[in-house]
């Protein structure tokens, strides 16, 4: 029986990742913030889905859900550590420092806390360690500021633990995607139906079930074959180049 924990798994990619992994066997801990969310997905998959209503953010409250697992997850597969956002798109000057503070909380400490709280269990089991960062984190663009700088995070952060687990067989992988459709414009826009549909408009995107392929894609390679990050865009995604200004 192989274990997984998921965060993020009410929506998006980490929702598909929860159900390819329980589909391919594996019993999976789902956690996020919308309980109702994660117990509708539990009447989809049964039994070898586990809820854990969870606020990444909150040390405590992840250490306490995190020890209150059952004995399986003393040894743990598979960490997708997923669960980010964005907000916003302003330019830095005009953003709002509160929202900086819900990324820099979310997609930096909560990735931290969760994995800080798991590692022992994933080195128990020559586990594998998916990061979620983003093309954000590699390519700058015009109001990414603090999220792209998240996910830098996340990237350099990905390959620091391979350096910190060479040894322990654990394998590690930043998944860096770009333009894909979730709830991920939803949540940066505020609900502005307008700008988040315009993000998807005539245009083919990823999608979540993407994602979650190519995490089950990168468990089936052979345990000596670690992918240290995968860039993901969909084919219509390039790159709009540099700005000059001209006078
Ligand atoms: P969604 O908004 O669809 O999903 C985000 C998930 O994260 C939700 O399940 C949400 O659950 C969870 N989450 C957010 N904040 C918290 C928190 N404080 N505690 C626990 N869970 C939390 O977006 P995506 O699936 O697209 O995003 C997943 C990851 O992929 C993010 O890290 C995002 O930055 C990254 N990404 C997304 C891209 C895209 O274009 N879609 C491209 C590149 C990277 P809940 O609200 O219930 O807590
Ligand atoms: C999400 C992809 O390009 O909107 O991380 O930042 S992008």
């Amino acid at each position: 029986m192989k274990t997984a924990f998921v965060t993020g798994a009410s929506s998006g990619f980490g929702q598909a990742s929860a159900r390819a992994l329980c589909k391919n066997g594996y019993v999976v801990a789902a956690m996020a913030r919308r309980g109702e969310r994660l117990r509708a997905l539990k009447d989809e998959l049964g039994e070898n889905l586990i809820c854990l209503e969870c606020d990444v953010r909150d040390k405590d409250a992840l250490n306490r859900a995190i020890g209150g697992l059952d004995e399986r997850f003393k040894s743990l597969d598979v960490l997708v550590n997923n669960a980010g956002l964005a907000l916003g798109q302003e330019r830095f000057s005009e953003a709002s420092i509160d929202d900086f503070d819900v990324m820099i909380d979310t997609n930096i400490k909560g990735l931290v806390y969760v994995t800080k709280a798991l590692l022992p269990a994933i080195i128990k089991a020559r586990g594998y360690i998916f990061n979620l960062g983003s093309v954000a984190g590699v390519h700058p663009y015009p109001g990414a500021n603090v999220y792209g700088g998240t996910k830098a995070f996340v990237r350099q952060l990905s390959l620091n633990l391979r350096n910190d687990l060479t040894g322990t067989g654990v394998r590690v992988t930043n998944i860096a995607p770009g333009i894909a459709k979730t709830e991920f414009s939803q949540v940066r826009f505020k609900g502005d139906e307008a700008k988040s549909s315009a993000v998807y408009e005539r245009t083919k995107y990823l999608s979540a079930e993407d994602i979650a392929r190519i995490i089950t894609d990168c468990l089936a390679l052979p345990e000596h074959v670690n992918i240290n990050e995968l860039e993901v865009m969909a084919t219509t995604q390039t790159w709009a180049g540099f700005a000059i200004e001209r006078e």
